[in-house]
């Protein structure tokens, strides 16, 4: 189970490979316009430890990041480089300005940080998220703001399943329970369709959404897999020492489990083009 849970959260180390420290905690938190309501502002933005998330009414953007800093501005980086995600970052009295760059930009000459060329967005802070967002996104926001992104992306792969087991053991009873783990197969499919939505210019959220949701009824699937083969003293819950022993012989039982839930999930769009590999990643692992 060690090797699974790292084969998950491998598809975070992939991702993140080219973390440094965390986001400045200046930066993180909720923040929206003025009346920090999303429903009036139709925008807002999380950000977490090592991450952001923001929606406005018709896209919405997910980035794991690491923070760089520039001529008294943060930029917030992706692993990938990805110029479509090049914003920069600056507390102005209280508020958040975010800044990008112009059009062509070459990727070098700094000086439209000086020199205003493109339309700033202006944000608030709120002092807690709108609970439109916290519904939609509340596995995910935890998620920024847990440590587990920051422990996974080392080779300390004992801290990494530490910081895991407790992200995902919500009521803290030192076990997991379906519903943590369905829980935590969520927020893990909802950073994929985010993420994979990146590459792919043509979706809308609705579409974004309309994946996930496809998704989220093949996940029981792969608990009740992991249960059946992890949970050796049939307690009908996870230790931490049961998901630390490898055993080669649960990995039979997974490949077939997931082959199946793949074939289903092959007839769904390309964006879970994301979500196969991980699933493969289940029994390739070992
Ligand atoms: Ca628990
Ligand atoms: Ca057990």
């Amino acid at each position: 189970m060690r090797t699974i849970i790292l084969a998950i959260f491998s598809f975070f180390v992939v991702t993140s490979n080219a973390f440094s420290d965390q986001i400045p905690l200046k930066y993180q938190g909720y923040w929206s316009g003025k009346s920090c309501k999303f429903s009036i502002e139709q925008y807002a933005l999380f950000v977490g430890t090592n991450g952001y998330i923001y929606e406005d009414d018709s896209q919405v953007e997910f980035n794991f990041v690491f923070p760089k800093n520039v001529e008294n501005w943060t930029a917030f980086q992706t692993s990938d480089n990805n110029p479509d995600f090049n914003f920069f970052y600056q507390i102005d009295r209280g508020q958040l300005v975010e800044r990008y760059p112009p059009e062509d930009w070459d990727g070098s000459d700094y000086s439209f940080l000086k020199n205003q060329q493109t339309q700033d967005t202006i944000y608030y802070k709120c002092e807690s998220n709108d609970p439109l967002i916290e519904s939609k996104y509340g596995e995910l926001l935890s998620l920024l703001n847990s440590s587990v992104v920051q422990s996974c992306r080392n080779p300390e792969q004992d801290k990494c399943l530490q910081d895991l087991f407790k992200f995902l053991d919500v009521n803290k009873d030192k076990r997991l329970h379906r519903a943590e783990l369905n829980r935590g197969l969520r927020s893990l499919s909802l950073v994929s369709v985010l993420l994979g939505q990146n590459t792919n210019d043509d979706l809308d959220k609705t579409t974004t959404f309309g994946v996930y949701i496809a998704i989220v009824p093949f996940l029981p699937l792969i608990t009740q897999t992991l249960m059946a083969n992890i949970d050796y003293d049939g307690s009908n819950s996870l230790s931490i020492d049961e998901i630390s022993q490898d055993r080669n012989d649960l990995f039979s039982a997974i490949v077939s489990a997931k082959d199946g839930v793949i074939e289903d999930i092959r007839s769904l769009p390309g964006v879970l083009q994301n979500f196969a590999p991980l699933l493969q990643g289940l029994g390739n692992f070992n």
